[in-house]
């Protein structure tokens, strides 16, 4: 069953920002920017240092390409100024505090005004809307809640929007299938491999997703596969629809894929500078090059972000969009450069891996990478699930491992080690994933 929207399909939450002319943005984010610098240089220690050391003033800034004159921030510079050192207002001025756990040592700290909070808002508002969610949806909320941005980012969005939020944060699976059964929620929020973990339990509960009322899921908060969003469709019976943020620069909304085309996400313009750089070289690359992204805010009151190095690697596009949106759009992430693995001399990110193992008859897509030394040099094992009720005795899970190996070799050029799990081995995820294990 289908629920039919009240709005017209191509509804728009700022529809004027939405469609600016592109030279307009250039316009509006050049005044932006040079107010945010401003902010940052005037009540930021590490950035007054960081700029005067750079040479570089936001009062000579001209247009956004000045942009490139300015020092980058990075992970590091979050965690030498931990906990509230990066802030430019004073505490008390704040509203909320969010934080990060991060692989290794302190957690990264990062603070909103209430006008932060109010513009995080509409950002996350405006991202659902161009996701094809709409006011007066039952909106499923599985983000964590807490200190990650996941769970109440999506929260104060579906509110702003005008959507009835049902706040169940994640974990409980089975839970979840019995609220997603009873209450009948248009959407679901969460990141995909929760997604999937919900669908796998709907299914051994009987619940058939695909004739509730959720037709829309709002996945993000980890890189996941084309190919991982074919089966998401499928199986939960929605379209499935790619979000993308990070803490250090708000949380989920920066940029968001449109319903009509989910070909890239939008990145919101009127809020962030976007660039690509080389993370070699430091260089900035050209519209289309890929590389790693770099975010500037430009409205962000309590902790302003100059050329954040996010570790994404990606690729924009400023091509018209069939939606009608004319902000730029971010080709889907394939993953941090930290999450990048080489071996044998062969670049590959996990999801590249879940995009074969994904297309592959009899796996379930539950997968872990573990990479091991094998003499001098990297290895890497392939942990995956064959699905229930297939035979399952040492002799087929050994022919699969071999069609697998044989796929992953020759669609992404790696040689690899590979084990076939009888079904329910690998951990699901209740949250972001753990995609690869190292053991090196
Ligand atoms: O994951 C914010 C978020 C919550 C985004 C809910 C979307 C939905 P952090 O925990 O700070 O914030 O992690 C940010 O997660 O730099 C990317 O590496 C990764 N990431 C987030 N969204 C995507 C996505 C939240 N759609 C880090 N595709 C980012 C790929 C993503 N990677």
């Amino acid at each position: 069953m289908q629920m039919q929207t009240t709005m017209e399909p191509d509804f728009r939450f700022d529809d004027a920002v939405e469609t600016l002319p592109r030279r307009r943005i250039r316009e509006l984010q050049a005044e932006r920017l040079r107010w945010s610098l401003g902010q940052a240089y005037d009540n930021v220690a590490h950035y007054r240092a960081a700029f005067d050391r750079a040479g570089v003033s936001p009062a000579r800034l001209r247009s956004v390409d000045d942009i490139r004159h300015f020092p980058f921030t990075v992970k590091s510079d979050l965690r030498d100024n931990y906990p509230f050192g990066l802030f430019a207002r004073p505490l008390a001025d704040l509203a909320r505090v969010h934080a990060s756990s991060g692989t290794t040592g302190k957690p990264t700290v990062v603070g909103y005004t209430l006008g932060d909070i109010g513009r995080w808002s509409d950002l996350m508002a405006r991202s659902m809307a161009a996701a094809g969610i709409r006011p007066g949806d039952l909106v499923h909320n599985a983000y964590g809640y807490g200190l990650f941005t996941g769970g109440l980012g999506a929260h104060y969005g579906a509110e702003r929007l005008g959507c009835v939020v049902v706040p169940v944060s994640g974990g409980g699976t089975e839970r979840q299938v019995t609220l997603l059964k009873d209450f009948g929620p248009v959407a679901l929020c969460s990141t995909p491999s929760y997604a999937l973990n919900i669908a796998e339990v709907a299914e051994r509960m009987g619940v058939d997703m695909a004739a509730l009322p959720v037709r829309r899921g709002l996945f993000g908060a980890e890189p996941w596969s084309n190919e991982l969003r074919r089966q998401l469709d499928t199986r939960l019976g929605i379209k499935a629809v790619d979000i993308y943020g990070l803490s250090e620069i708000m949380g989920p909304g920066v940029a968001c894929e449109c319903d009509a085309a989910r070909d890239g996400l939008h990145g919101w313009e009127d809020h962030f500078l976007f660039e690509i750089i080389d993370p070699e070289t430091l260089e900035p690359l050209p519209m289309g090059e890929t590389g790693e992204l770099v975010i500037t805010t430009l409205t962000k009151e309590a902790m302003p972000m100059v050329r954040y190095r996010t570790r994404d690697i990606t690729r924009l596009t400023d091509e018209p969009c069939r939606c009608g949106r004319t902000h730029l759009r971010i080709l889907r992430v394939d993953g941090r450069d930290d999450d990048m693995m080489i071996i044998r001399g062969v670049n590959v990110y996990p999801s590249q891996v879940e995009a074969v193992l994904v297309g592959l008859q009899g796996l379930a897509p539950h997968y872990q990478i573990r990479l091991f030394k094998e003499g001098p040099l990297d290895a890497m094992a392939v942990e995956v699930e064959l699905v229930a009720g297939l035979p399952n005795d040492a002799a087929a899970l050994a022919g699969k491992a071999a069609e697998v190996r044989h796929h992953i070799k020759s669609t992404i050029g790696v040689t690899c080690t590979v084990r076939v799990n009888a079904p329910g081995k690998i951990p699901r995820s209740e949250g972001k994933a753990v995609r690869v294990v190292d053991q090196r």
